[in-house]
């Protein structure tokens, strides 16, 4: 309990403290502080927490994670919040969603509960699934680290800061815009906010695997393992390729290296093997798909063979939910999917929930997936790529067993400058050094003076994204086709986005938003696209319409409706049927 003059002192320094914040932004939760979750039997911490807004961040002032449970009759000061009781939220879900007085709210928010533990030997871990954007831990009124960036998991370890019994954890999560992180002030996309997947408490032995990386690699089957604890050796087992081997840990790192002859995971053979490592009495298992992808001149080229990627993009967003996924939203998602006739999707703009990437696996769906660079970045600035390559790697280390993820993207329409240049190297060297059996691409940049695909950065990456809109905001279609004549890349190209808004409530009957000039837009792209050899695959913009701030005409209405399903996820616009028969045309071959 704090003594009064500690109170007293701490609310004259909450009025004047500006840097009130330093002390909780140490941004040491982060890749290196991940477990591997695969297989892990953990405790759901989902359900109802304990919430309030913050906007003047007046919890981080006065510390309200330091107040210890007590009578309010018996306290000696009043307290502006009391993080033990009052209003509940679900957790996960996006605070906008919930109630209209949240819709537009941009700050601090403050997520609490109780947990009871019992005696455990071993370490325990509690893992976030993703909290937009700041996430800072307390528990037991002890700050144990915080997290940059909104779509990737992060780690926290309690061994020490809990005991048995009751324990309180208190998240202050923070979804304001500012320039220095990823992504900056300014998106197509809706701010939400919260903490929007799950939560989850492990208990480990002392030895604890931290990474588990399973690949097809010149031939042979590779397994790195990052284990952290006193013991020395992993055995790790892929029951159907005979493999059953012991590695050893130099510092906690080990590689192992095997002759097997897999059937290869392909989108028509979605093969997938158990898993199984176990280092100290810690158990992890995953489903592997093992199969190789690279590019071959303008070629992408998939086990041998070169392919064309029948895509669509697709945001993580929802009418009733937000941010929030369910399995069945993503199965919708394939379904839809499949019925286009897809063999790809482009998962834009940030890490989309990981069960994503599972059931793509599953289902036998090409992946991009990609990080929030998008637009303006403040590329100068050493905190902003040290947040740009922790969410990558971040990214990488979560989904680099799923065979169905074939490129990492670095980067979304970015300004040609030389800080972006440097900025976006160091980003495909990272990847690369962190998956060496994947693409690396990013959504390049067309010359509009000179009419051709011109960006510094494509000398650095495998394919070339190309997010081009003629015939809607370039309103000169033949453009197209002399950008197509004009441009002679030296790698593939995927149309990783072009489309046009339809809106089928109030949409006109022609012209721009109705659903008639959407289809047209569509048509006419087929027929000009279908000339260009070097264009490898497309990913239309988009497959559902998405709720975005900045959107706001009476046809928008705060929506972006390029969908080719409205919001509802359920009304097919006539577009939807035009890159259907595209689709089943290229599929047979045309
Ligand atoms: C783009 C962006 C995407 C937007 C889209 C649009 O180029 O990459 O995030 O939503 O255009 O609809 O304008």
């Amino acid at each position: 309990m704090l003594e009064r003059s500690d109170l007293a002192e701490n609310a004259l320094q909450a009025l004047h403290d500006e840097d009130y914040d330093r002390p909780y932004n140490t941004q040491g939760l982060n890749a290196e502080t991940l477990i591997f979750a695969g297989g892990r039997r953990g405790r759901s911490l989902d359900g109802d927490w304990t919430f309030c807004v913050d906007l003047l961040d007046t919890g981080l002032r006065q510390k309200w994670f330091a107040l210890e449970p007590s009578d309010p009759e018996d306290r000696i000061e009043p307290w502006d919040y009391d993080p033990y009781e009052g209003e509940t939220v679900p957790v996960p879900s996006c605070w906008q969603m919930l109630e209209e007085k949240w819709y537009f709210f941009e700050g601090s928010a403050w997520y609490g509960r109780w947990i009871d533990l019992d005696p455990h030997d071993g370490r325990r871990f509690l893992r976030i699934g993703a909290a937009q954007y700041d996430c800072k831990v307390f528990v037991n009124g002890r700050f144990l680290g915080n997290h940059y960036g909104g779509s990737t998991p992060f780690c926290v370890e309690l061994t020490g800061a809990v005991s048995p019994g009751r324990n309180f954890v208190l998240l202050c999560v923070n979804n304001a815009r500012t320039r220095d992180r990823v992504p900056m002030r300014n998106t197509d996309w809706f701010n939400y906010g919260g903490i929007t997947r799950e939560v989850t408490l492990y208990d480990t032995p002392a030895t604890v695997i931290r990474d588990l990386f399973v690949r097809l690699e010149d031939g042979r089957i590779r397994i790195s393992v990052h284990a952290d604890g006193p013991s020395d050796r992993v055995r790790v087992e892929i029951p159907e390729l005979g493999i059953s081997s012991e590695i050893a840990l130099a510092e906690g790192q080990g590689e192992g290296s095997f002759d097997a002859v897999p059937e290869l995971w392909s989108p028509e053979t979605p093969r997938l093997y158990d898993v199984r490592a176990e280092a100290g009495g810690d158990v992890v298992t995953d489903r592997v798909g093992f199969r190789t992808i690279e590019r071959r001149g303008t070629e992408i080229v998939l086990n041998g063979d070169a392919l064309f990627l029948r895509g669509i993009s697709v945001h993580e967003d929802d009418a009733e939910t937000g941010k929030l996924t369910s399995e069945a939203d993503l199965r919708r998602r394939f379904a839809h999917a499949a019925e286009l006739g897809c063999n790809f999707l482009r998962l834009a703009h940030y890490p989309h929930h990981e069960m994503a990437a599972r059931l793509a696996d599953e289902l036998g769906f090409l992946l991009w997936e990609e990080i929030p660079v998008y637009w303006a970045i403040d590329f100068a600035n050493p905190a902003t790529l040290k947040d740009a390559r922790n969410q990558l790697v971040e990214l990488i280390r979560r989904d680099r067993n799923r065979a169905s993820v074939v490129i990492w993207s670095i980067g979304n329409e970015n300004p040609d400058t030389d800080a972006r240049l440097e900025f976006m190297r160091d980003l495909a060297e990272t990847a690369r050094s962190e998956d060496p059996t994947r693409l690396v691409a990013a959504a390049c940049l067309v010359n509009h003076r000179k009419l051709r695909i011109e960006d510094r950065l494509a000398a650095h990456i495998d394919v070339i994204g190309i997010n081009e809109y003629y015939g809607w905001y370039d309103e000169d279609f033949d453009e197209l086709g002399v950008i197509g004549r004009n441009s002679a890349p030296d790698r593939p190209v995927v149309i990783s986005e072009t489309g046009a808004d339809g809106d089928h409530e109030m949409g006109p009957a022609r012209g721009l938003f109705s659903l008639d000039y959407q289809a047209e837009v569509y048509r006419k792209q087929i027929a000009t696209l279908r000339g260009l050899d070097y264009v490898k695959g497309i990913s239309p913009w988009i497959l559902y319409d998405f709720r975005v701030e900045r959107r706001q005409n009476r046809f928008q209405r705060g929506w972006n409706r390029k969908g080719l399903i409205a919001a509802d996820k359920t009304t097919k616009k006539p577009a939807f049927d035009i890159l259907a028969t595209y689709y089943a045309e290229r599929k047979a071959g045309g």
